[in-house]
């Protein structure tokens, strides 16, 4: 084992120990000397024909008092941080078992809602008149998709023309959208192990102590009990309440999503001088084409001359529809089983 260690867990036993018979020096050379011995496992590993806290590998600083009469133990115990499926963390040769403490509490990820899919529009609604002013005889002229062409008029001389959008495109399609969310946060039914490494096969000791590995860091000395009860004298320090496992009760509400404001606006249309919707040529006559984007009414007398007219359907409008998310409220909580206390040195 490696210098450092033992001196740390040395100097932790021999404060958790308290008033227990420390007859080993805790000078580094001594400590040092360890070999290959596991002390505590009841084994004479390194063969020198002394076993545990009989060789001066481990010496009897190691020896560490028996569990009363009613207690399970002794245990090295900690409790740690716990990723849902590591087992108990015990040294080599030492075997473990685990309960766990601090029941996930019911949390849920927020609900969302993806953006509308499928969501179209026709273009607007569109009106032009053989008139300046949009007065007058109505010509309807509203077309039924984007790249559409029409020449609304006719083949006759017309003196003027004017047209305006008079409201927004059909919806073509409803949209929709995908719930997601509303799922436990912590899928594991607890936020902490508690590792318990047994002991008590250790030689070498004294009548009523065992022989035991150096204390990891952040471990404690423990009994325990699955009957509960007052802890024994000595075996007051800390007392741990963990669990043997549970049975998840806990939900979270299903996500859903709500399509609200279901419409369309805006889109254009574009005029053009000729009957077919393309630029006009180099001629005399020839205007270029006007964009109409909204219901402001625009003159486009300039582009009825000569007879030749033609709208073109430029933008459908904007399907306007979005989500909105309920659900993903939490309930219920870990229903507990199996619980035991760790009464601790
Ligand atoms: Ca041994
Ligand atoms: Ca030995």
């Amino acid at each position: 084992m490696a210098y450092k260690r033992q001196i740390g867990t040395f100097v932790g036993l021999f404060a958790l120990l308290g008033g227990c018979q420390i007859v080993g020096s805790i000078e580094p050379e001594l400590v040092l000397a360890s070999g290959d011995e596991i002390c505590g496992d009841g084994v004479d590993d390194d063969g020198d024909g002394l076993t545990d806290c009989a060789d001066p590998d481990c010496g009897v600083s190691l020896c560490v008092p028996n569990a009363p009469p009613g207690w399970e133990g002794p245990f090295w115990v900690r409790h740690s941080a716990w990723d849902g499926t590591s087992g108990p963390a015990c040294p080599a040769g030492f075997s473990g078992s685990a309960h766990y403490m601090s029941p996930a509490p019911a949390a849920c990820t927020p609900c969302a809602c993806s953006d509308v899919q499928g969501g179209a529009c026709a273009p607007p609604k569109f009106r032009c008149w053989p008139s300046k002013n949009c007065s007058g005889e109505v010509v309807n002229t509203t077309l039924q998709n984007v790249g559409q062409c029409e020449a609304p008029f006719g083949p006759f001389p017309f003196p003027s023309a004017s047209c305006r959008i008079i409201g927004p495109g059909a919806v073509q399609s409803e949209g929709a959208c995908t719930a997601s969310g509303g799922e436990l946060t912590e899928p594991q039914l607890f936020q902490q192990i508690v590792s318990a490494c047994e002991l008590g096969a250790g030689t070498g000791c004294a009548e009523g102590s065992t022989c035991a590995p150096p204390l990891e860091e952040g471990a404690r000395l423990c009994v325990r009990s699955s009957g509960g009860g007052v802890c024994p004298s000595g075996w007051e320090a800390e007392t741990l309440t963990a669990y043997a496992g549970g049975q998840d009760a806990r939900t979270c509400d299903a996500c859903t999503c709500q399509l609200e404001g279901a419409g369309c606006e805006g889109g254009a249309y574009r005029i053009f001088d000729t009957n077919n919707c393309q630029p006009s040529g180099s001629g005399a006559d020839a205007d270029p084409p006007i964009d109409i984007t909204g219901d402001t009414c625009v003159d486009v007398s300039t582009l009825a001359d000569s007879a030749t007219f033609s709208i073109l359907a430029l933008e459908a409008s904007v399907y306007t529809g979005a989500c909105t998310s309920a659900g993903g409220t939490p309930s219920g909580a870990v229903l507990l089983e199996g619980a035991v206390k760790y009464c601790c040195r």
